[in-house]
């Protein structure tokens, strides 16, 4: 029926973050999409609970979406953005900000999430060196944390298989602290209570390498691929006053958490936390075409523009930085959100999602369910001696049930797109304790 029939070690797509081998045994391939579901290739209807990889979250095929796609492959297909530009750039910038929290008016334009961290973290760097404060050449990530798998993503990173095979990283990077802790906070529903002073790990690294040598915290507001780490109350506001106390700027990665993940645009403004840089992607394009931004404050643009000493402000820039097809398909993501009213639909589902997702607690294996917005996460108990097996098992299984779902290590992560309907709720729910039941 098609290649994987025969596969050929000659030729093969090298799958991104899979298990290559295994999977050519026994393929999961999906056809189509609508909506909340996917058609697998063998006609199966499998219900999205990941929204794709976090992004889908105007649900699939969105035909606001497709039709301002392909109005724009036939009016203008590519225009450069160096030196030149063309007018959706400024208007998706405008509108895109308009989202943003008081202050960050400015959108640099990448292509994926891995983009935007670098950008950002290279934004960070350059904006002291512009004021005259070139020392401040630190770069401050977390343990468990996920910034995309560039160089620069992969070193503030910490998830130690995604670092380990690559060399020795950027230099001059430290990582804070996690912030789980299943002892304290298991079963927590929404943010735990646990943990705020796990911030002052950072006041640690500042007695150690001296503030005046860093230049940026960069952390995820809420950690999604590492299974769904939720600040501790109080954490996010604590880390902002000790980087304003030390001059040091603060990166919110919202790649997972922007555009209504948690029921609000961004996770700066559900927690009210006001970073000095966002980075985005995913949910910007709903996935359709790949795009990511990174916000910037007043403070930032403003100061690149001043102290700039050529032309050129930053030299930095991608090929496909705010291509016209990306940029028509962002701004009628962005209006299928308004229109939809969707950040406040998931607002509005958080709690059913809550209370659903916690009726699983006392099957076999279940160690910590938690949740925030319309994300969710089980962790299970590892199989001895075969870490992220039990986990991985589930999600076959959960396949061959009509669901997908993501799993990283023992830990399942559930993000449906914000078009889920409570029935839809329970359905995926049902299944996937279903699923759970039968695991070994
Ligand atoms: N930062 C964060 C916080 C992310 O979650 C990236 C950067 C990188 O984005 P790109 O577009 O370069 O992949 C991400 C991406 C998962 C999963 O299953 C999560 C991501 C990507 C793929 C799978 O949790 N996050
Ligand atoms: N490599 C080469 C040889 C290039 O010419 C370019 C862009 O001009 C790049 C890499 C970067 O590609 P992109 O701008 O798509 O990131």
């Amino acid at each position: 029926m098609h290649m994987l029939d025969h596969p050929n070690t000659m030729s093969s797509f090298w799958m991104p973050f899979s298990a290559n081998r295994d999977f050519l045994r026994e393929p999961r391939m999906i056809q189509s999409a609508e909506g909340m579901y996917y058609t697998s290739s063998e006609g199966m209807q499998v219900m999205d609970a990941t929204a794709g990889l976090w992004c889908v979250n105007a649900g699939h095929r969105d035909p606001l979406i497709v039709d301002a796609v392909q109005k724009q492959v036939h009016e203008l297909d590519y225009a450069p953005n160096f030196q030149f530009a063309h007018p959706k750039a400024f208007e998706l910038s405008a509108k895109l900000t308009g989202m943003m929290p008081e202050g960050m008016n400015h959108a640099f334009f990448t292509n994926s999430g891995s983009e935007s961290v670098d950008t950002a973290l290279k934004i960070a760097l350059h904006y002291h060196r512009m004021r005259g404060d070139g020392a401040r050449t630190r770069l401050i990530g977390r343990e468990r944390g996920y910034h995309g798998t560039g160089f620069g993503g992969i070193s503030v990173g910490g998830i130690v298989k995604n670092r380990m095979h690559f060399g020795t990283l950027l230099t001059g990077v430290d990582h804070l602290r996690h912030t789980h802790d299943l002892e304290k906070n298991a079963f927590s529903r929404g943010c735990p209570e646990h943990g705020a002073e796990l911030a002052d790990d950072l006041e640690r690294i500042v007695a150690l390498h001296d503030a005046s040598t860093i230049a940026a915290v960069i952390v995820e507001p809420m950690a999604g691929s590492t299974g769904v780490l939720l600040p501790p109350k109080g954490y996010l506001q604590r880390l902002r006053e000790i980087c304003d106390r030390h001059g040091i700027l603060l990166i919110f990665d919202e790649v997972i958490t922007a555009f209504g993940r948690l029921g609000a645009a961004t996770a700066a403004e559900y927690f009210g936390v006001t970073p000095d840089i966002i980075t985005t992607a995913k949910g910007l394009t709903n996935g359709v075409i790949p795009m990511g931004a990174v916000i910037v404050s007043d403070k930032i643009y403003n100061s690149a523009m001043e102290n700039a000493d050529a032309p050129i402000e930053l030299f930095h820039g991608y090929t496909y930085s705010a291509n016209p097809v990306s940029c028509a398909a962002a701004l009628a993501t962005l209006d299928s959100y308004e229109q939809n009213d969707l950040f406040r639909r998931a607002a509005l589902l958080s709690q059913p999602w809550e209370d659903q997702l916690h009726s699983l607690k006392d099957l076999p294996n279940v160690v910590d369910i938690r949740n925030l917005g319309l994300v969710g996460a089980i962790e299970l108990t590892p199989r001895v001696g075969a870490p992220g097996a039990r986990a991985y098992d589930a999600m076959k299984r959960a396949w061959d049930a009509g669901l997908m779902i993501r799993v990283t290590g023992d830990i399942i992560a559930l993000s449906p797109p914000l078009i889920i309907s409570e029935p839809e709720i329970m359905a995926l729910v049902q299944t996937l304790g279903e699923v759970l039941a039968e695991l070994p």
